[in-house]
């Protein structure tokens, strides 16, 4: 041993520890940004919006990977939900308030003309700032949002019953609905090129070029996974530019926490609308059944225990299909399977993407996070891969009835 960090191997010693170092530091840097606001300088951003009562508590709330999240609860029992957004990840943030501006206003008009429909609690509500705005730029540059708090709702990162997931799919499917005929004119690309496919390609192709982190070393099993399939992924953006699919607006980031589910498990609210823009119904559908089908974590360590949870999936067809089988087209339908594939990869894409470049875009936590995640991601595209023919006949049997029920 002494031969070892003394002899020939000293420099090579060295500079292990050092990029060991790096990364940890890297790490202790990303917590202590997290828990530095002080509840004073909390105090100071909510006192620029209109809420009412006085600040008693603000606690960090939530698992998102992108936006600083805090629960803020008043004297008067008021409850808020207030962000800090990543103007990293979304660089026009007046574009994007705008956006949130006018799609929530678009689903509680639509709301507001459905019998029994609740659009105060079905829809988020942004709370304006004392100048009439919806966002409040700090003096570090940081912007600041305010919504109203939906009281007795849960989100799942994990679903658990065939209900929710029948739930979830009702509310994505109903969100797609709703949506159908607004303006796309009155919405701008938060973040351009956001599911397509061969630019994130491109970008991991860069990421392999510069390997600024260091990291490249091992990754040529998920390097040769990620060639293998790259055809079989670009086929729902060639159809789309064939014109043999519909662009829609849609949510772009279903994943099943970015659905409120009511005390009794209904469908309430959809949320984190940050990424509404135009795409494929099945990138929405994909995406939802990346978090649905997984009976382990996004992030899970373990392969073994990543598997499909059938029911689940399912249950989600059933919602889902129930509320968009009256305006799919037949080949929206027959991209949605292909959705489910492509969604896990490419989300396993980004998450290599960034661990290559050193976590500069999701929340770590741990200097391999973004790694683990990425080998998950590619695991469950295997065991989809496996079960298509189950998967396909599950969704044309559900299209089926639905066609039946609707004659
Ligand atoms: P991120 O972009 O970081 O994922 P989200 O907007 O999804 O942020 O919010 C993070 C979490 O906060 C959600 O998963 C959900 O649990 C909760 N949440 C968001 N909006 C509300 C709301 N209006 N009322 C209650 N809980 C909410
Ligand atoms: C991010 O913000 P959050 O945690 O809901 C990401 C999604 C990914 C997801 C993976 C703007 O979503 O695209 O699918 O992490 N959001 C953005 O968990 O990049
Ligand atoms: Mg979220």
């Amino acid at each position: 041993m002494h031969g070892f960090y003394q002899g020939k191997f000293r420099h090579c010693w060295v500079f292990l520890i050092t990029i060991k170092q790096m990364c940890f530091l890297k790490y202790d840097i990303y917590r202590l940004n997290k828990t530095t606001l002080t509840d004073k300088a909390i105090e100071d951003i909510v006192s620029k919006f209109r809420l009412e009562g006085k600040l008693i508590t603000a606690r960090t709330f939530g698992s998102g990977h992108i936006n600083d999240t805090y629960r803020v609860i008043t004297d008067t029992g008021n409850s808020y939900l207030l962000q800090k957004i990543n103007h990293f990840v979304f660089k026009d943030v007046p574009g994007l308030m705008n956006n949130l501006v006018n799609v929530t206003r678009h689903l509680k008009g639509k709301l507001t003309a459905v019998p029994g429909a609740d659009p105060e609690k079905q829809v988020l509500t942004l709370v304006e700032t004392n100048d009439n705005g919806y966002y409040f730029e700090d003096a570090g540059g940081n912007y600041w949002r305010v919504f109203l708090f939906l009281n007795n709702t849960k989100s799942y990162d994990q679903v658990l019953t065939e209900k929710q997931a029948f739930e979830g799919g009702k509310a994505f499917g109903l969100f797609q609905a709703l949506l159908a005929d607004m303006d796309t004119g009155l919405i701008v690309d938060t973040i351009p090129n956001f599911h397509n496919i061969e630019s994130r390609l491109a970008n991991l192709a860069k990421a392999i070029a510069a390997d600024s982190a260091h990291r490249l070393i091992k990754l040529s099993p998920e390097i040769e996974f990620i060639n293998q399939r790259r055809d079989a992924m670009c086929q729902i953006l060639a159809m789309g530019r064939a014109g043999l699919l519909p662009e829609r607006i849609i949510h772009n980031d279903t994943k099943f926490n970015n659905v409120l589910l009511d005390e009794h498990d209904h469908a309430q609210c959809v949320i984190d609308l940050d990424t509404v823009m135009p795409g494929y119904v099945a990138y929405d559908f994909g995406d939802a059944v990346r978090t649905i089908i997984n009976t382990a974590p996004e992030d899970e360590p373990e392969l073994v225990l990543i598997k499909l949870n059938i029911p689940l999936f399912t249950g989600y067809v059933k919602g889902y299909l129930k509320q968009t089988a009256g305006f799919l087209t037949e080949a929206e339908l027959n991209s949605l399977l292909n959705g489910a594939m492509l969604l896990p990869y490419m989300q396993g894409v980004r998450f290599l993407t960034d661990y290559l470049n050193g976590d500069i875009y999701f929340k770590i936590h741990s200097p391999w996070h973004n790694l683990q995640r990425a080998k998950a991601q590619f695991q469950l595209v295997k065991k989809l891969e496996e079960a298509q023919e189950t998967l396909n006949n599950i969704i044309l049997r559900t299209w089926q009835h639905e066609k039946d029920e609707a004659k």
